[in-house]
């Protein structure tokens, strides 16, 4: 038997396979969905301070190969979901907190909230692509780094940052080198792309309605996007950091991909809502069976083991 124990950070898990914030985890009964499903950890919704309705319906979209959103981040308010974390103990899984807002205050006052509840971890959502009125935080390092800055000093909890696609090579560097001075436990890469749409010919309309129809796009589509991520930020992190993959995982070998390329863990977003969570069993199952079928016995010495050309 393959040994799929992998870490993000100093966080154990079982294997490779959680979900991505987001995707079934905005309700009490969604996120007992997860935890009692074979993911290795339990990831809740960006959370806010207080509850929000999100956008307009229709707002998600997603066919074989790609999934488009502006949900508008709905999500029932950090309160609830330090109240239903304390109520997940049983179930002995890793729990991320996810956090975000609309200003830099915002991200200090959830943080307060989720430091006190009983979360394993905390991933920083700086990348939302649906925020009216304002761009994604991590297009602005300085911003950035004094969001990330302050909340490592608040505490020795892991930490983890969720990042947009970059475009150049240069704003990997130095956006991986800025993380690694300020500790930051793990990176999550990618975020939905920021501008995507589906036109559906037939109707001759956008398949959501809010922001113009233009949303976050998923799936298989941005798959190679988020592997080259994944490569250039483990060229400058190392093994300082851990990197989770995000973006088109929807097989076993995907997985296997990610992990070449130096994820140590990957997150499922528009396959589990294709899905639903039996598909943390599938993959797992299929993960086994490539990794059984190359005679690799652990997982983690596949961790970045890419060989270049
Ligand atoms: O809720 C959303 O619109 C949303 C969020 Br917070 C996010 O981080 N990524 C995304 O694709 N949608």
């Amino acid at each position: 038997m393959t040994n799929l124990a992998t870490s993000v950070g100093s966080i154990p898990l079982t294997s490779p396979i959680m979900n991505a914030s987001g995707v079934w985890c905005m309700t009490n009964q969604q996120l007992v969905g997860i935890a009692e499903s074979k993911a290795a950890a339990v990831m809740f919704k960006s959370m806010t301070l207080n509850p929000r309705e999100g956008n307009e319906r229709t707002r998600m979209y997603f066919n074989s190969i790609l999934s488009v959103n502006s949900m508008g981040l709905p999500n029932k308010g950090a309160g609830y979901y330090c109240e239903t974390v304390k109520q997940m103990h049983h179930f002995k899984k890793p729990m991320f907190a996810s956090i975000t807002g609309f200003c830099t205050t915002d991200f200090f006052s959830i943080f307060d909230l989720v430091n006190k509840a009983p979360f394993d971890a905390i991933e920083i959502n700086l990348s939302c692509p649906n925020i009216e009125g304002r761009g994604i935080f991590a297009y602005d390092r300085d911003e950035s780094m004094h969001i990330l800055d302050k909340i490592r000093k608040k505490t020795k909890k892991t930490i983890g940052v969720k990042l947009p696609p970059y475009n150049q090579r240069s704003e990997i560097e130095v956006m991986a080198k800025s993380l690694v001075d300020v500790g930051i436990d793990f990176i999550t890469l990618i975020n939905s792309y920021p501008l995507g749409c589906f036109i559906d010919y037939e109707t001759e309309q956008m398949a959501i309605r809010p922001n113009d129809g233009i949303g976050g796009l998923g799936g298989s589509v941005v798959k190679p996007i988020a592997l080259s991520q994944i490569v250039l930020f483990r060229q400058h992190t190392k093994d300082k950091v851990s990197l989770i993959g995000v973006g088109g995982v929807e097989k076993g070998s995907d997985i296997y991909e990610y992990v070449l390329a130096g994820a140590s863990a990957v997150q499922i977003g528009t396959a589990l809502w294709r899905e639903g969570p039996a598909i943390f069993g599938r993959l797992e199952h299929e993960l086994n069976g490539i990794l059984r079928e190359k005679k690799v016995k652990t997982i983690r010495e596949k961790i970045g083991a890419l060989k270049m050309k």
